[in-house]
């Protein structure tokens, strides 16, 4: 196979939610008229994979300090701890969100909301950190996840680049991510569409295009940590229970806009009821139960576990378990030997027949070096 065909679809491997962005360089959200409401179509239901980088998993190079460490709690909220069943609550779930079983968590403080490029702009400034997606992506670490002799590819490929999506002009095969995925040099968290967008007027929108061990470096300079995949969905339940969305169970697509996602026939067609088409700034729409806010939709969020497909059922039992941290293993059946992290929540690319990932069972996965354009994060303090 060609090489650079194939690296493309080493990088898309995997993927299939939708995103947009090559001929929006300023990605403005585009507001349209509300009074145009429609209804999205069940098409298909439930993909489970998401586009990644290379595959890789990136040891932690977070060489920052938590001299920065916070001593309050600006921006969070408590998260009272208790008891509650983790799983799948209604016929969308897909087969890893089962079996539903008793956990119980510890309480916490969580970030009200994603991480903002203001926030992530400050950890920069006082640390000189690089992302992921900024680097050159090296080939000698690429080709460990590749089968034997895989042909190295292009210099041009091999290049600091991040996944952005590219909306199609019609509709497309679902099952070829590449239709509405660019590997784009150039996109960064800086430069979420890719050169010639930028973050300017944008301080309050989630940051993006941030790789697990982004995610991780910044949450240890800020004196805080990822939460555990337990810890996110007992947040996004709001103290609600079995409950499939984070207000409840009133489906997404009726009622008042609950969530930023896509709405109409992913991906050529987003009618754009909420009123963005891409990321909005954080807390556009109200919170739930805890103040939490974007828990559903928006930008994806990364969890502090690695993603295993049977990891529920390893640990349910009738006495329940107390704070699980995930499998000590990474498994994906659809690529088994890509060491995935677990991501949570949806993204304004999720829709009721694609993805659903604004529910907050919904279990999404990737592997840690990968940074996209819907994908951010919140971080979580024990006290
Ligand atoms: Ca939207
Ligand atoms: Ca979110």
């Amino acid at each position: 196979m060609n090489p650079i065909k194939y690296l493309f679809s080493v990088i898309l491997l995997g993927l299939m939610l939708g995103q947009l962005a090559a001929q929006m360089p300023n990605a403005n959200n585009i507001n349209i008229d509300t009074a145009t409401k429609g209804k999205s179509k069940k098409a298909i239901c439930c993909e489970s994979n998401l586009p990644k980088r290379f595959g890789g998993t990136t040891s932690v190079t977070a060489t920052v300090s938590e001299k920065n460490k916070s001593t309050g709690h600006n921006g969070m909220v408590w998260v009272p701890g208790g008891t509650f069943m983790m799983g799948g609550d209604n016929k969308q779930a897909s087969a890893d969100e089962y079996p539903k079983h008793k956990v119980t968590v510890k309480g916490y403080w969580m970030d009200a909301t994603e991480v903002t490029n203001e926030q992530f702009a400050a950890f920069v400034n006082a640390t000189q950190y690089v992302t992921v997606a900024e680097k050159k992506p090296d080939w000698n670490e690429i080709k460990k996840q590749l089968p034997p002799n895989t042909p190295k590819p292009d210099d041009s490929i091999l290049v600091a680049a991040s996944l952005v999506f590219r909306q199609p002009k019609e509709a497309v095969a679902l099952n070829d991510y590449s239709q509405w995925w660019d590997w784009k040099p150039g996109a960064d968290w800086k430069h979420p569409h890719g050169p010639g967008s930028d973050i300017g007027g944008k301080e309050k929108y989630p940051v993006v295009h941030i790789a697990w061990t982004d995610a991780v470096a910044y949450c240890k300079w800020a004196g805080k940590r990822l939460p555990t995949e337990a810890e996110w969905e007992f947040a996004a339940r709001g103290g609600l229970e079995n409950n499939i969305y984070p207000w409840g169970n009133e489906p997404v697509n009726e009622g008042k806009q609950k969530a930023n996602y896509w709405q109409g026939q992913f991906p050529n067609k987003n009618t754009v009821e909420d009123g963005f088409f891409y990321s909005a700034p954080v807390g556009s729409f109200a919170p739930n139960g805890y103040g939490l806010y974007d828990m559903a939709g928006n930008v994806w969020e990364w969890t502090a576990d690695l993603y295993n497909n049977t990891y529920y059922d390893s640990i349910n039992k009738p006495s329940g378990i107390i704070n699980p941290q995930g499998p000590p293993t990474s498994y994906d059946p659809d690529e088994p030997t890509i060491p995935k992290r677990t991501i949570r929540g949806g993204s304004f690319l999720c829709n009721d027949s694609y993805c659903s990932g604004f529910r907050v069972a919904r279990r999404m996965k990737t592997s840690e070096d990968s940074g996209m354009e819907h994908l951010g994060f919140r971080c979580i303090q024990d006290k």
